[in-house]
């Protein structure tokens, strides 16, 4: 296939179903406003990926910044590394974060989509390694035990190994007696993690992190402010559970800031901040030197390609907003998630799509 250049790029914005409400202590998501972006190249290859917009309000500035880019990418190569330097460079004073920063990590993940679809093969081989199963958690907002005690005893019966709620929306009287309801309906043998969604105070932080020991938690996610990394690295210091961070860390450079002030144990970038596949590559080579866990956050089709070529691969979170739209949706098997192909897997189902489209 000789080499492919970017014609034009196609999104559409919908709000898919959720198989639940994702309720967290900063907010609650009742349904998923994604965009699907479609990079068509001269070639007659497409390459998609969808983009999580977390609120439908920017669907409509997603949209028009997706337009406001294309003359820039018109008849340039799918060379993601290439096309992620001229962004770079051509917003070097703006800076690649926010929206900006999301659509150039969803046009990453598209672009590496058109050449794995191009050479008929999962995006994964590109990457040199091969489809394998990466063990998976199922992810969840905050639970009320006693409502939801047969549907979180289902995602074991699935055969899930790990386990996420959400705290933090109350004191922490309720999140100690949220935590011990779950970990007995979900059993001693799995992992479960637990997300403050950024909620707490640093001081507040420790005081509850060392009531939650005796519950042998795999990890504490954002227990601060995403950006507060010196509130991470102390709340780190002083409290023994682990500590997870790093699904609003934009771009490598964030991940670095992170490590250098120790503000983790485990890390687990978000595809569509991080900078697609291309960021992602960069960010596990930091990982690996700091001999530090990698999970994933959403974006199950491509986190399964990165997260089997990442030496230290960790969990893959099992936060399904893709699948309402996909011809083939994610499956788990014996715990896992094993990466699809070709490309990233990803193909519109498009009766699905017209359903759920917004203009
Ligand atoms: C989360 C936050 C917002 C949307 C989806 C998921 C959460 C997570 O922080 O880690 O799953
Ligand atoms: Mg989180």
């Amino acid at each position: 296939m000789s080499e492919l250049t970017i014609a034009d790029i196609r999104t559409r914005a919908v709000i898919a179903p959720l198989r639940r409400p994702i309720r967290t202590a900063s907010g609650a998501i009742e349904a998923s406003p994604l965009l699907l972006l479609d990079v068509i190249t001269e070639q007659g290859i497409t390459g998609s990926a969808y983009l999580f917009a977390y609120t439908p309000l920017m669907l409509k500035p997603l949209h028009a910044l997706v337009g406001q880019l294309l003359p820039l990418l018109r008849g340039q190569a799918v060379v993601p590394l290439a096309r992620q330097q001229q962004l770079e460079q051509q917003f070097r004073l703006l800076g690649l974060q926010g929206l900006l920063g999301m659509v150039v990590s969803t046009l990453d993940m598209a672009l590496w989509d058109a050449l794995g679809k191009a050479a008929n093969q999962p995006v994964v081989r590109l990457l040199g390694g091969e489809p394998r199963p990466v063990r998976a958690y199922d992810s969840w907002g905050l639970v009320d035990p006693a409502r939801d005690a047969a549907a979180l005893a289902d995602s074991v019966e699935q055969g899930f190994r790990g386990i996420k709620i959400k705290l933090g929306g109350a004191d922490l009287a309720h999140d100690l007696g949220t935590v011990r309801e779950v970990r007995r309906i979900v059993g001693e043998d799995i992992a479960l993690m637990v997300d403050y969604n950024q909620s707490l105070q640093p001081g507040e932080a420790i005081r509850r992190m060392h009531a939650l020991e005796p519950f042998a938690l795999e990890w504490v996610e954002e227990p601060v402010a995403a950006e507060d990394l010196q509130g991470h690295a102390r709340v780190r210091a002083q409290t023994r559970l682990p500590v997870q961070t790093g699904e609003n860390w934009w771009f490598p450079r964030d991940a670095e800031r992170a490590l250098s002030v120790q503000a983790c144990d485990r890390m687990m970038p978000d595809l569509m901040k991080i900078g697609g596949i291309t960021g992602w590559l960069s960010v596990m080579g930091l990982a690996r030197a700091a001999s530090m866990p990698v999970s994933s956050h959403l974006f199950i089709e491509a986190s399964a390609h990165v997260l089997a070529v990442t030496p230290t691969c960790d969990w893959l979170e099992f936060m399904d907003f893709g699948s309402p739209v996909l011809q083939t949706p994610s499956r788990i098997q014996q715990g896992c998630v094993i990466a699809q192909g070709p490309g990233l897997g990803i193909v519109w189902d498009e009766a699905a799509v017209a359903r759920y489209v917004v203009d």
